[in-house]
């Protein structure tokens, strides 16, 4: 969510994905590795001890119901955000960015209380701070980081960025943090330290997907169950479509939707929207007065059902089946959450009438990206289909990438 906030990063094209019409491929596993080892060398002097990679995401399925307690299904993208990283004496950490340019440095006072490091290190100073608030005794570090995961895309770089370099900390420091841990410290640094107020997806499918699979969590126990997600076996794949709309007022927007739904749930007495059941919603609906609330609940309730049905279909392996509720799932964002914006809205038009099992925009809105289940074989038609549909409409040509369920955060 965060990335589109990003104070100081670069323009989403420093990293962008393929132009449009073209289905890019990932970019090949090696590069952005050695682009860290690279970049840590020259800027250092030395080799790095190291290198810890964690990955974006796409959320297969369950928007906006992570701060409501409830259901995800993510799975990890093959774009990457890599640190090299070596120990440095002291309370000091010394942080690099291929994508700025930039060297930051910031030792124990800028660590010592939220908000002292501005920009995109932010995101590395926050998990210092997060892992010192919870008692960790956390080596001093230089790091260079270099990323394939696009910014303000809505594929989550800021969770990237944050896994992978606390992947590293507690490797350097050999802190005893296990990875079921370290979402929440994660999150904590982005809430607390960044001051976005996201639920915990995004750092959960950073560190703890795995290849091969969607990662089912439930946002209050933490609890994850790994879904087969065998796209090429099925024939299908899930294209990937950068709407490439400018963010319009993001985190104002999220901000609001979360406090209209931690209100709502304050209204119907249960602690979160999670509690309010399926069978249950049209009682729900019935004794709030306000209709703009009643479509947000709505939301927030389906949705949660969608991803429990969602993920029914996957374990029977009815990878296809699936595709209704992607397609229901962005009509409840559009019409409910009202969190969609016409560029989305067209990328998810153009995918169904060209053929995808189902569209849906992935991440938090306001722009971002739009997933569509299609035949493999299909990918490239659906592609000039959305990119064809954009350019009668005057909308900057979208981008594409194709995603396969990668693993999460883990050293070289
Ligand atoms: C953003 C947030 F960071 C997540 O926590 C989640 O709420 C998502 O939007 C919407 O599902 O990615």
């Amino acid at each position: 969510m965060t990335d589109p906030a990003h104070p100081s990063s670069p323009p989403a094209d420093a990293a962008a994905p393929a132009s449009a019409g073209e289905v890019a491929s990932p970019a090949p596993a090696g590069d952005v590795a050695d682009r860290a080892a690279a970049g840590f060398r020259q800027r250092y002097g030395a080799p790095a001890a190291g290198r810890w990679a964690a990955p974006g995401r796409v959320n297969l399925i369950g928007e906006h119901t992570d701060y409501n307690d409830g259901f995800v299904l993510p799975f990890a993208l093959p774009l990457r955000t890599v640190v090299a990283a070596a120990p440095d004496d002291g309370d000091r950490w010394t942080v690099w960015s291929e994508l700025t340019g930039d060297q930051v440095g910031f030792g124990a006072d800028e660590v010592a209380a939220p908000g002292r490091v501005p920009g995109w290190a932010a995101y590395v100073a926050g998990v210092v701070w997060a892992l010192r608030e919870a008692g960790h005794r956390v080596p001093g570090a230089r790091l260079a980081v270099a990323s394939d995961v696009p910014l303000g895309s809505g594929l989550s770089s800021s969770a990237a960025l944050e896994a992978a370099v606390l992947a590293a900390l507690v490797d350097l420091g050999g802190l005893d943090l296990p990875a079921e841990g370290r979402p929440r410290l994660a999150q904590r640094a982005e809430n607390a330290y960044v001051g976005a107020p996201t639920g915990i997806m995004d750092q959960s499918a950073a560190i703890r997907c795995r290849a091969g699979h969607a990662l089912f969590l439930d946002c209050r126990t933490e609890a994850v169950e790994h879904i087969p997600f065998d796209l090429a076996a099925a024939g299908l794949a899930v294209l990937v479509i950068d709407s490439r709309a400018p963010h319009r007022h993001a985190d104002g927007e999220y901000a609001s939707r979360r406090a209209a739904c931690e209100k709502a749930a304050g209204l119907l007495g249960v602690p979160a929207l999670r509690d309010v059941a399926a069978a249950d919603l049209d009682d729900a609906l019935a004794r709030l007065d306000d209709d703009e609330t009643r479509r947000r609940v709505r939301h927030v309730v389906t949705e949660d059902q969608r991803v429990l049905d969602a993920v029914a279909l996957l374990r029977a392996g009815r990878v296809r089946d699936i595709g209704p509720l992607l397609t229901a799932s962005h009509a409840s964002m559009r019409d409910d959450f009202e969190i969609t914006v016409p560029e989305v809205d067209t990328a998810v038009e153009a995918a169904l009438a060209a053929g995808a099992y189902g569209a849906r925009m992935t991440g938090g809105g306001f722009g971002g990206c739009v997933l569509a289940l299609v035949d493999a074989d299909r990918a490239d038609a659906v592609a000039d289909a959305v990119t064809t549909r954009y350019a009668e409409r005057g909308f900057r040509a979208p981008g594409f990438h194709l995603a396969t369920p990668a693993p999460g955060a883990h050293r070289l």
